[in-house]
């Protein structure tokens, strides 16, 4: 059986800005190559979309996606679904998909997620903790999947769950979390856990989360890292390798990877200073973008990280790259990160700022507030902060109260 193999297509990425249709125009492209490559079952590792509440036009970019496979029917195909002792039967006449849920489709147990909806309206079969049996032409394929969840869970999660191969099926594993040994050291990223802790005796361990496609430890673990169809993070290692799906055939275990056809590519560049000045590094960032750009076309993503130090009495505030961006406007998406040492307590102000708010949203600072606050107290993990907090915010009083005090009461 051919199983094409994808994640983190981020629909909804980029809204209101110019790259607002790439997740799709990308994730088209891994639909559109799984159909051209006659694949009998897609498998999806999560993230499929961007938000957890996906906006009305990503819910239209997804179902468009869905109907490019609805366009090619055939028999009636039927997926087992089993979770304990729950047992389900999914039917389908076009090419069968399985997902997991990312993090960025994380909601707790009292809501709905996104990829429960796209179960709802045929398009997949939705697995947490839970298989997927898949059966044509005298094989059997069993998926075995745990969504995305937070990180800090996620080592007890996947012990809990400890999922084991089915004798006589291909057996794979879905995943969706960070890895130690993947994880570069200057990485803001973190994980519990390592390939050390993967499930064993699987025939492919996939993992979506990690954007850069990785088959590093494919040979010694069977493990896959499948890579995002859009750069999101612009982290470093995305440059180093195109995005596409891969292409499993259970017969032969073969894998393949295919790269999709027209992707925006990205060009990462560390530009170092000693003691530099406004002129040096405005010369070096445009020598350095005539340079990319002497021989690239449609619009590159690139991102320039400027590190070292910077003459006395210049800081990262005071260089100013505004016409360097005017003048690249039309060539590239040009992103520019100033990140030159700075001396005294400025710097060490930065580095807080940073770390305390990074890329979080709103919502996801709330939430380390409330964990810190609730750490301080000696509340000690009496309840599921995650789940209250996604009730708070939802305006569910009622439901907090009740859990609050049905756990006061024990
Ligand atoms: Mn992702």
């Amino acid at each position: 059986m051919k199983i094409a193999i994808f994640s983190d297509t981020h629909i909804g990425f980029g809204k209101n800005t110019a790259r607002s249709n790439e997740a799709f125009d990308q994730a088209k492209e891994a639909f559109e190559l799984a159909l051209e490559k006659k694949a009998d079952l897609i498998l999806l590792a999560g993230d499929l979309f961007n938000e957890a509440i996906p906006s009305q036009e990503a819910w239209v970019q997804m179902f468009k996606l869905f109907s490019l496979l609805r366009a090619k029917k055939g028999e009636l195909q039927k997926i087992e679904y089993k979770k304990g002792e729950e047992t389900r039967e999914f039917l389908t006449d076009c090419t069968p998909v399985i997902s997991i849920a990312g993090t960025h489709e994380f909601r707790g147990k009292d809501f709905k997620n996104a990829l429960e909806v796209l179960q709802e309206a045929g398009c997949l079969v939705f697995i947490h903790a839970a298989k997927a049996v898949f059966e044509k032409d005298s094989e059997k394929i069993v998926v075995q999947g745990l969504s995305g969840i937070p990180e800090k869970k996620a080592l007890d999660a996947l012990k809990m769950w400890n999922p084991k191969p089915e004798q006589g099926a291909c057996n794979l594993v879905l995943l969706h979390q960070s890895i130690k040994e993947f994880l570069p050291f200057d990485d803001d990223m973190v994980a519990s856990i390592s390939l050390a802790d993967l499930p064993q005796g699987f025939d492919l361990v996939i993992d979506g989360h990690l954007h850069w496609a990785s088959e590093e430890h494919l040979t010694e673990k069977n493990f896959l890292v499948t890579g995002s169809t859009i750069i999101t993070q612009m982290k470093k290692l995305e440059a180093k390798k195109p995005k596409g799906i891969f292409i499993f055939e259970s017969k032969d275990k073969s894998l393949q990877f295919i790269t999709l056809p027209k992707q925006r590519k990205f060009i990462f560049e560390k530009l170092e200073f000693k003691e530099g000045t406004t002129e040096q590094i405005k010369e070096a960032v445009e020598k350095k973008l005539d340079q990319i750009l002497s021989n690239s076309q449609n619009k590159p993503l690139i991102k320039i990280k400027l590190k070292g130090s910077l003459v006395k009495g210049l800081e990262n505030k005071d260089i100013d790259l505004r016409a360097i961006q005017e003048k690249f406007r039309d060539k590239a998406l040009l992103f520019i990160d100033c990140n030159f040492e700075e001396e005294g307590f400025k710097q060490k102000l930065e580095q807080l700022r940073k770390t305390q708010l990074g890329n979080k949203s709103v919502a996801a600072m709330g939430f380390d507030l409330l964990e810190k606050n609730l750490a301080e107290t000696g509340f000690n993990n009496a309840f599921e902060v995650k789940r209250v907090f996604d009730l708070l915010a939802e305006g569910d009083i009622n439901k907090v109260v009740g859990l609050l005090s049905e756990k006061r009461g024990k």
